[in-house]
């Protein structure tokens, strides 16, 4: 089993400002976490972040050939990007929503998410947590496919 994991926009600074919203952790760290949570589940992911909506999509559209589901934490594309959404359709893989906030907690336009009516589910608010407990899912909902 294969799995993409695609963090949107400005979370490659994570670890470096705002640890009070967004932890302490770098991006390499749950990139690491993640990686041994995939080992005991005999999967192997595939990391790519980028700061570009476009980038996000064809990460997305690639991922049709050879993965087996997403991971996502899209960051402020989230509230945004009809287009990754429409991407997401168009792939139809199993994906599962992450942030490390609690959207829901914040300003009122985090509350809306673009992209998780498309996802089987969302998982906020846990931290790095998040990700590892979405991964979790996601191996749980493809091998019971
Ligand atoms: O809580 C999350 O994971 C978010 O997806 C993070 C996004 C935000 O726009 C979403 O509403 C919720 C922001 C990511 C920005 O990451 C930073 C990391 C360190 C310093 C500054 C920004």
């Amino acid at each position: 089993m294969k799995f993409l994991v695609l963090h949107g926009p400005n979370l490659n600074l994570l670890g470096t400002r705002e640890p009070g919203v967004y932890g302490a952790q770098t991006l390499d760290d749950i990139n690491q976490s993640l990686e041994k949570l995939a080992a005991g589940f005999g999967c192997s992911l595939i990391f790519f972040q980028s700061n570009s909506e476009g980038e996000l999509i064809n990460a997305i559209q690639g991922a049709s050939a050879d993965c087996d589901g997403i991971l996502m934490n899209p960051a402020a594309y989230t509230h945004t990007s009809i287009a990754i959404r429409d991407a997401l359709t168009a792939v139809a893989l199993p994906c599962v929503e992450v942030h490390l906030s609690n959207i829901h907690s914040r300003e009122s336009f985090r509350h809306k998410s673009l992209t998780a009516p498309v996802a089987i589910g969302q998982i906020c608010g846990f931290g790095r947590d998040s990700y590892l407990l979405g991964l979790r899912a996601l191996f749980n909902h493809v091998k019971s496919a």
